[in-house]
């Protein structure tokens, strides 16, 4: 079968995958996606919840943002509470920017519609992804498609956008990339509940039994979280027993405890942070999860994904327009300034936040003490803020 060509071969349709696409369909570059997913698999993904203003921005400007500027929900700011008490920061007063809470798979459902809409090339179920020649200026993938055929994606760019647990990165040699990595002694057991959320806006919750996040993706469906120990057994956790947990990590003096209702979805996320450097070798540009981990303590997975992808499609664009590889060749320097902000600020919610196993008295005071400065201290609580909403692209 002849080979396809195209201009970027994109592995991977996840939001970095599919806004990449997006972004360089806009600049009327060519690209091909492949995922090795069905539609319905990626569509029901419960995942990410919260978007950076500059994520919904780039959305908003990319023409794909209609039905989430519709349905999303727009806060003002978070809660954190720690000493039987809820202290609410305002993001709005302090940085005059609001958060987004709009389900990543929302994102996806957009973008998959707006790249069908267009009848652009989008292969689901695909397999066997292997990439070849990518330190040569005719690099390929070759993949067995949806129906069994044997195909060969032959592009000048391919975009490494397959997560943490896809097949690019690993076919980087193993001497041209630098690990950076850290595991935590903790892991987030999280749920999807139709209940209302009993809380008005994302609320992180320090307490001495573990932490607790209640989130919530629409007024009838909550999203919530437990710190449990690392690989922890699901058939551990019956139903009861989350609710109980979340109700006495959640409580504080007059709250209301949380609405009880059907778990439609559970799952233990690992916690990790993890970069590589370089982000690219050879003609492949890695992109999103396939380079980057952070713990969802900041929320700054999916919008690290976008914001990657938001550089590499002008780099793509100035390559094919005047053949200038400047912006492609410093791609990952410019991606890993905002990769390595979102790494210390997801590191420093989590270690601020999360009672560690063996944590001493010592930790557990410094916790109290950066919990109660950034609720008290205009400076602290800006910092935790601008951070949080997203700083602006480029900064
Ligand atoms: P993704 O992993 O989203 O997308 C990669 C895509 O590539 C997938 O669709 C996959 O099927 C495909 N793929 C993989 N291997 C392939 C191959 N060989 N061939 C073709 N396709 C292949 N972030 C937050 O901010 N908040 C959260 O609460 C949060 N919760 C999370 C919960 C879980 C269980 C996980 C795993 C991640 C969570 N994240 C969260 C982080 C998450 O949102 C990621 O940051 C985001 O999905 C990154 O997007 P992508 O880089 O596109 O990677
Ligand atoms: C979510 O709504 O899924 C969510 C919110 C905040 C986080 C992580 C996840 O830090």
């Amino acid at each position: 079968v002849a080979p396809i060509r195209t201009q970027v071969a994109i592995v991977g349709a996840g939001p970095a995958g599919l806004v990449l696409a997006h972004l360089l369909h806009l600049r009327g570059i060519e690209s091909v996606v492949l995922e090795a997913r069905s539609r319905g698999y990626l569509e029901q993904r419960v995942r990410a919840g919260v978007l950076e203003a500059p994520t919904v921005q780039l959305l908003c400007d990319a023409g794909v943002g209609e039905r989430l500027q519709r349905e999303s929900l727009r806060h003002r700011g978070i809660s954190l509470r720690f000493d039987r008490t809820d202290h609410h920061l305002d993001f709005v007063a302090l940085t005059g920017r609001s958060i987004t809470v709009y389900g990543q798979q929302e994102v996806v459902k957009d973008l998959i519609a707006a790249r069908l809409a267009a009848g652009l090339p989008l292969h689901f179920e695909v397999a066997d992804v292997r990439l070849r020649g990518i330190e040569t200026d005719e690099p390929e993938v070759a993949f067995t498609d949806g129906d069994g055929v044997h195909r060969i994606l032959a592009a000048p760019v391919i975009a490494g956008c397959d997560g943490f647990h896809g097949v690019c990165r690993p076919q980087i040699p193993a001497g041209r990339l630098t690990v950076f990595e850290r595991d935590y002694p903790f892991a987030w057991l999280g749920i999807l509940a139709k209940a209302a959320p009993a809380q008005e806006e994302v609320t992180y919750a320090h307490s001495d039994r573990g932490f607790a996040l209640a989130s919530m993706r629409t007024a009838e469906m909550a999203r919530l979280y437990l710190q449990v120990p690392p690989d922890e057994p699901l058939e551990d956790w019956p139903d009861g027993r989350i609710w109980d947990e979340l109700n006495a990590r959640l409580a504080v003096e007059g709250s209301a405890p949380l609405n009880v209702g059907p778990i439609l979805e559970r799952g233990v996320t690992t916690m990790r942070s993890f970069v590589v450097e370089p982000m690219r070798h050879g003609q492949l540009f890695l992109a999103g999860d396939a380079a980057h981990i952070v713990p969802p303590t900041g929320a700054k997975g999916m919008n690290l994904a976008v914001a990657d992808v938001a550089v590499l499609a002008e780099a793509v664009e100035r390559f094919f327009a005047t053949g200038d590889s400047a912006l492609l060749d410093g791609y990952s320097v410019r991606c890993l300034r905002r990769v390595w902000r979102a790494e210390h600020f997801s590191w420093w919610m989590t270690s601020m936040l999360h009672l560690a196993p063996g944590a001493d008295a010592f930790e557990r005071r410094l916790q109290l003490s950066q919990l109660r400065y950034v609720t008290s201290s205009e400076a602290a609580a800006t910092s935790l803020a601008e951070n949080y909403v997203g700083l602006p692209y480029g900064s």
